[in-house]
């Protein structure tokens, strides 16, 4: 089930359909332990507002238009709730191109909870190909007089892993959740480009072929031919690197079209 969130638009609800259908899209769950602050960090991003009271059960994806460097963006935000701790992680796994792990700087406990978070989502991204951003957030900044997690600790973790560190409160200002969620798609997008990044394939220029020994072609693991030691019959001219075409191939999950829900609806949360 998803919400939609965002400003009133004009024009009927298949125009907006068609208009989120080509919006490049980012994903980005919200993980940590109960009470964390996933769900306030959620509504104070998507409506600027804090929430003082929540269902601690519910988990959702909410949907929400941005403009991120004056791109337009179709952001989906999932606020899960686990229990205690990471379970069947493959819902978010598979679904996110980006993480924010969430701990309260108030609770060491939630804290520690998040060392399992960003151990899975290591492993996970370990074996795909394109990496995925993952932010670390030490919430609750207002309550800095009950602090047990120190600013140190929080950021030495982030660069264990190589991840992105920020403290933030969902009850002081909305531009700087904002910049943290902004931030998250600005990532998502270098990392797209990175993985759109030019890979050379070396193909042959059509050439008559000579009159030598052929080199058997045998695709290699990584689909590049090689050649078999030159052996008995007639081969075809290998081209020196001069003549080979450079092919850029594109792969872009950012242009699939899946479609929007376009509820508008705040569940489950009050807000005042
Ligand atoms: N002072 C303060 N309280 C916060 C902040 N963020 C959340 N809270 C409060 O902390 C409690 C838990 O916040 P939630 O956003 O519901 O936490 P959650 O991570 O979604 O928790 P679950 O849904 O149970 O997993 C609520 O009472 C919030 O009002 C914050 O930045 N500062
Ligand atoms: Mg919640």
């Amino acid at each position: 089930m998803s919400s939609m969130f965002g400003k009133p638009r004009a024009g009927n609800a298949s125009n907006d359909r068609n208009t989120q259908n080509h919006l490049p899209e980012c994903n980005i769950a919200l993980l940590g332990c109960r009470g964390a602050g996933k769900s306030a960090l959620t509504v104070k991003f998507l409506t600027k507002r804090f929430i003082s009271e929540y269902d601690p059960n519910l988990e959702d994806i909410y949907t929400s238009e941005e403009i991120v460097d004056q791109q337009p963006v179709l952001l989906r935000v999932m606020d899960t709730a686990d229990q205690d701790g990471p379970v069947n992680c493959e819902r978010y796994l598979h679904w996110a191109s980006a993480f924010m792990v969430v701990y309260s700087i108030e609770n060491k406990r939630s804290f520690d909870i998040c060392h399992r978070y960003l151990e899975i989502i290591s492993l996970h991204t370990k074996g795909v190909q394109q990496d995925h951003p993952v932010l670390l957030l030490g919430n609750k900044l207002d309550m800095e007089r009950y602090r047990q997690v120190s600013k140190a600790d929080g950021s030495s973790l982030a660069t264990k892993y190589g991840y992105m560190f920020y403290e933030v409160s969902a009850c002081l200002d909305f531009e700087s959740v904002r910049q943290v969620f902004h931030d998250a798609v600005r990532e998502v997008r270098r990392e797209t480009e990175r993985n759109l990044a030019v890979r050379p394939l070396f193909i042959a220029e059509e050439k008559p072929y000579l009159s030598l020994p052929i080199a058997t072609a045998v695709s290699s693991k990584h689909g590049i031919p090689t050649f078999s030691t030159l052996s008995t019959v007639s081969y075809k001219e290998i081209p020196p690197v001069a003549q080979a075409k450079v092919i850029t191939v594109k792969s872009s999950r950012a242009q699939s079209k899946r479609k929007a829900p376009t509820l508008t609806l705040l569940k489950g949360f009050k807000i005042f």
